[in-house]
């Protein structure tokens, strides 16, 4: 499978796309056939949790056509995060260089992976498609959704102050050397926090975070699987983050000081 090189990026050899579906059978089609023609060298693992309206068999026989199609089946619905892990690891164990995130519902646009891939060959480790930077925008977002992204992405700021305007953002293209080093330590993250920790852990490895603005569209069919169980976990883990955060700094400073 390596040895692909994705249009664009000439330097990339292996480009796996990893897509958690969960009752995505109205939109995987379409996402799928936009991907292809967007960056047809593009390899596409679909990562379902059991879907009941029969996503996972449509990806199966999509699979059975298209070689560069591929079906990970997960025997429950676990999150986000457990399904993005399970599809890094099948990354890794079949040699991909460059692995991307994206949702299945059509709200990123396979159109603009190439910009993610470009920021990549440019030299980042870590390309974030940001809805929250110049150029950046939502369509057809409901108030409550953007407030809920932008508070998020702000109670993010001010506890953890990572380098990143858009650290829930779920379209992400990253060097799987990167994610190797990411995922060292075990990963508890379930829902969308699964993004700002995965963010976290970059920048406290010291990788190169680059954003690309993006377009994000509000999804037209299908259901949102946000929950007020995500949103709460969200909160408890970035607050305990930011608490080890401070408490970290505050150490250093007690150690400078009785150095002095
Ligand atoms: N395998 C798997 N996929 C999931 C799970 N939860 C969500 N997904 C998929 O992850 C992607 C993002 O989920 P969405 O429901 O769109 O969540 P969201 O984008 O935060 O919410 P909306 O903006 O309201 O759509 C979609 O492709 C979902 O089908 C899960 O537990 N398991
Ligand atoms: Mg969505």
């Amino acid at each position: 499978m390596p040895g692909h090189t994705p249009q664009g990026t000439s330097e990339c050899t292996g480009l796996l796309v990893v897509m958690p579906t969960y009752n995505e059978r109205a939109t995987l089609p379409g996402t799928l056939h936009r991907l292809r023609r967007a960056v047809p060298l593009a390899h596409v693992l679909v990562v379902d949790d059991a879907s009941p309206d029969g996503t996972g068999d449509w990806a199966d026989q999509a699979a059975a056509e298209d070689g560069s199609i591929h079906v990970l089946h997960r025997t429950a619905k676990n999150g986000l995060g457990p399904a993005y892990l399970a599809g890094f690891e099948w990354g890794f164990e079949h040699g991909f260089d460059v692995i991307v995130e994206m949702d299945a519902d059509a709200s990123h646009r396979p159109e603009q992976l190439p910009r993610l891939l470009d920021a990549i060959q440019d030299g980042a480790e870590l390309a974030v498609g940001s809805r929250w930077i110049p150029g950046g925008r939502v369509h057809d977002w409901p108030l409550h959704r953007l407030l809920l992204s932008r508070g998020a992405n702000l109670y993010v700021r001010l506890w953890l102050a990572l380098p990143v305007h858009d650290a829930t953002a779920g379209f992400r293209a990253y060097r799987a050397d990167l994610l190797r080093v990411l995922m060292r330590e075990s990963v508890a993250s379930q829902g969308y926090c699964f993004q700002v920790d995965m963010t976290r852990r970059a920048w406290a490895a010291g990788a190169d975070i680059r954003e690309v603005p993006i377009d994000f569209d509000e999804r037209t069919d299908g259901v949102s699987k946000m929950s007020s169980r995500i949103v709460r976990e969200a909160l408890v883990r970035v607050t305990l983050w930011g608490i080890q955060r401070r408490w970290q700094q505050l150490k250093s400073l007690l150690r400078q000081g009785r150095r002095r």
